[in-house]
């Protein structure tokens, strides 16, 4: 099990300052189910919000998640591939984070030509977030779950194998 290591706050402003030419954009994930008919999160209660995803900004712990090539074209095994196909995984696969701790979540994509994604689904398995994890990229999100619970994450292009969990704990500080 790995869990998030705390950090000072705001040790990482330098270090991810260029989200902000990236597509900056700030949002509170909530349950669809809990929208309204016209989509609209504004009117929502506050409660039903899930998580805050911010491109930047100060966090208190990090976690490195990297992309995993276990069985690709380019080194074999060739009688893998053909059976499974590629593969590839998130590693760590399971990680758990604190509920209202800003938590940076970097991905390194290790491939030098695969693109992944990252899309992270709610307890009832409605995507929250898709975003792309470019080949040979480092990709950093900060999250801030506000419930507790297990909530899934994959990779869409690389189905059924490329999957994760963050495990959302109480926060006891
Ligand atoms: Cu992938």
């Amino acid at each position: 099990m790995l869990v998030g290591h705390g950090l000072a706050r705001g040790h990482f402003s330098a270090a991810i300052g260029h989200a902000s030419d990236r597509h900056a954009w700030i949002r509170e994930l909530r349950n669809t189910a809990a929208r309204g008919s016209n989509g609209d999160v504004s009117s929502q209660p506050a409660d039903s919000r899930i998580v805050t995803v911010n491109p930047t900004g100060p966090a208190v712990a990090r976690v490195i998640v990297l992309t995993q090539a276990i069985a690709i074209k380019e080194t074999g095994p060739k009688e893998t591939v053909a059976r499974f196909g590629e593969v590839y995984a998130f590693s760590p696969s399971f990680f758990v984070v604190h509920r209202d701790e800003a938590t940076l979540v970097e991905f390194w994509n290790l491939q030098p030509d695969d693109d992944h994604d990252f899309m992270l689904m709610d307890p009832h398995w409605n995507v929250m977030m898709k975003v792309m994890l470019p080949a040979l990229k480092k990709t950093s999100y900060i999250f801030t779950f506000h419930q507790e619970g297990l909530f899934n994450f994959s990779c869409a292009m690389h189905q059924p194998a490329m999957n994760g969990q963050i495990l959302v704990i109480t926060n006891s500080r």
